[in-house]
């Protein structure tokens, strides 16, 4: 299976391509290029051709420390670092990102547009049922990014419900609209924002009260712009985390990763990957797919 890719968006060296819902399907007016890609079919396919050509496509969003796409083009990040040792370790060289917005990851992934996520795309029952989870690398917190001194005291949903004049920046498709809308804020109440700078923009331009993100997320964004204020962990936000994400067909392939990746989950390896990122490791120890895949939305 080959997937076209307009020449732009594929910068095979770096191993960077960058796919969204303007690009997929269109035919985008330059020449494109096929980008070979693992068959899809049988987890053994996928394993043996990933290893032979060198390399597993993976769908990521580019939002630190979750994924990170650095200057030259390298695909980073907590969960593309993870999944990439995990990938050697199978005797696959490394991955090709490929940038795409989290409500077209697992639509991308089911049309093989690339052939794992590795992003942060958080476990719940709607994901968990479209996907076949890795067991988790990592279990996070949700926060508010609000203006400084957080005007309207906004850090918990149920106080966003309580007050309709409040506007929430969110993700579409995203984990915190989910949140939000399991808590039955309106829609009225929700402002769409394409990614994390674009969140910060909402709130400068008073579009939005504040934005909700993962609390390491804001994090990073803060790290460039300290024109906002960050709240504790939202309480009322479910707890979750998330692994790599495969085709229910990759069965095989699944079952092999896994294997792996609990091997490489005992490893000083790990534990800095997850260290150098932000992360604490030892909140996923003994968290599985199975419990985070119970989380509502
Ligand atoms: O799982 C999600 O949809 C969320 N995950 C991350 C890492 N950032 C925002 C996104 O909504």
């Amino acid at each position: 299976m080959t997937s076209n890719i307009s020449r732009r968006n594929v910068f095979r060296g770096a191993g960077v391509a960058v796919f969204g819902a303007a690009v997929a399907g269109l035919a985008t007016g330059c020449s494109s290029v096929a980008v070979g890609g693992p068959a899809s079919g049988t987890a053994a396919n996928l394993l043996e051709t990933a290893k032979s050509q060198g390399f597993l496509r993976v769908g990521i969003a580019n939002e630190p420390p979750y994924t990170q796409v650095s200057a030259d083009g390298k695909v980073t990040g907590c969960e593309p670092d993870v999944l990439r040792a995990v990938c050697q370790r199978l005797g696959i060289g490394d991955v090709q990102g490929i940038v795409t917005p989290y409500e077209s990851m697992i639509p991308g992934l089911n049309a093989n547009r690339w052939d794992v996520i590795a992003a942060g795309l958080f476990m719940k029952q709607s994901r968990c049922s479209q996907v076949r989870y890795s067991e988790p690398v990592i279990v996070s917190t949700e926060s508010f990014a609000t203006p400084k001194g957080n005007p309207k005291g906004i850090t918990s949903v149920a106080g966003i419900l309580a007050d309709k004049s409040l506007r929430i920046a969110v993700l579409p498709g995203g984990f915190e609209e989910g949140v939000l809308k399991a808590a039955n804020v309106p829609a009225s109440q929700q402002v769409k924002v394409n990614d994390g700078r674009s969140g910060l923009e909402a709130l400068k331009a008073n579009r939005a009260d504040a934005f909700m993100l993962p609390t390491l997320s804001l994090k990073a964004l803060a790290k460039d712009d300290p024109s906002f204020d960050i709240t504790a962990p939202v309480k009322d936000a479910p707890r979750t985390g998330s692994g790599a994400a495969f085709r229910q067909a990759d069965a095989s392939f699944h079952e092999a990763y896994n294997k792996e990746l609990t091997a490489f989950k005992k490893t000083p390896e790990f534990a800095g990957i997850l260290t150098k990122w932000g992360f604490d490791p030892s909140v996923v120890e003994g968290v599985t797919a199975q419990e985070l895949c119970q989380t509502a939305g």
